[in-house]
């Protein structure tokens, strides 16, 4: 620890004399008065992902902040190199999407530290500390699992016999794969009908999706509905399902969260039942708190997106106008 913190000195000390690797960087962003923000996303796995990454770095450039980008390939060990390496730059603010919500103490201690804010963006950390973080600006995930829930508590087949229901989940230890699963466990528990008789992780990919529901078709020949964490599984899934000779939307029933393009036009194709919508577009929001709070401001701690829902007829609605 003494080493490490003392290796982290001699590196700020010397980028701080001018002759430092970040120097240039500044130099050409405008000068000390620009605003640095690291940040380290999870990785590419969705398309909600891209969406929200696209986001970050136009919001970034709107706002005249020059911005570190670091891409995790949903790996927390190279989310902590990311961050040590933004507190070693001495940027002036950090924000991260936590690819998991346990273990980040240590390394969120080093930030505070170093005096550097943090802010968690998209998803959470389970820290008892949180102090270790200024704000945390993203979705309530737990919602997100109730509106699922809802919509299928809300369907005749619910109150007319046993309905299977197979889960797709998100990243193992992700915040919006415990608080999916949560959420719509708790919904559907009002219903003795409704019942989850697989759950697993699709790590939120595509090929995920479809890996584990091909498994799923196999051990189960009498499933009634697909829950999946996010559209990506979702899609990867209706490959599956329609390689097995079935229908998806019909045969088995889809919910998916996210409402990007891709799971839009399934919806409205009919293939997918109901989305619960996950804005990625938080980059504006983003740099306002990054704005805020290097200047001192005092910021919520938790700032909360808008989301909504949409049904087939409501998907084709909205297509035409859809941003990602
Ligand atoms: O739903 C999924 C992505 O953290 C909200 O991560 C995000 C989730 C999103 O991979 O598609």
């Amino acid at each position: 620890m003494a080493a490490a913190a003392a290796l982290a000195l001699a590196v700020t000390a010397c980028g701080g004399g001018g002759g430092g690797g970040d120097a240039p960087a500044d130099a050409a962003a405008g000068g000390e008065d620009t605003i640095v923000m690291g940040f380290s996303q999870v990785g590419a796995e969705s398309g909600w992902r891209t969406a929200n990454t696209k986001s970050v770095n136009d919001a970034a450039a709107e706002a005249g902040i020059e911005l570190k980008f670091s891409d995790a390939q949903q790996k927390q060990e190279n989310q902590i190199k990311a961050i040590r390496s933004f507190i070693q730059q001495r940027v002036d603010v950090i924000a991260f999407s936590p690819v998991v919500e346990s273990g980040w103490d240590t390394v969120l201690m080093e930030a505070k530290r170093a005096n550097i804010p943090v802010i968690l963006t998209d998803r959470a950390v389970d820290s008892a500390d949180t102090s270790l973080y200024a704000t945390f600006l993203g979705s309530d995930f737990v919602e997100e699992g109730k509106k699922a829930g809802q919509w299928l508590l809300e369907q005749p087949e619910s109150s007319a016999g046993p309905v299977n229901i197979v889960e797709l989940q998100g990243t193992t230890g992700s915040a919006p794969a415990i608080d999916r699963q949560e959420g719509f466990a708790e919904v559907i528990a009002g219903n003795p009908n409704l019942k989850v008789i697989a759950s697993q992780t699709g790590d939120f990919t595509r090929s995920g999706g479809k890996q584990v529901m091909e498994a799923f078709l196999k051990a189960h020949p009498d499933i009634d509905v697909l829950y999946a964490h996010n559209d990506d599984m979702g899609l990867g899934a209706i490959e599956a399902i329609e390689a097995a000779g079935k229908v998806p939307g019909q045969d088995i029933k889809i919910i998916t969260v996210d409402a990007v393009k891709d799971g839009m036009q399934a919806l409205a194709d009919g293939k997918i039942n109901f989305i619960v919508e996950c804005n990625p577009l938080l980059g504006g929001q983003l740099m306002d708190l990054a704005k805020k709070v290097v200047a001192g401001e005092q910021i919520p701690p938790r700032v909360v997106t808008e989301e909504t829902t949409f049904d087939q007829a409501a998907a084709k609605e909205a297509l035409p106008t859809r941003q990602y």
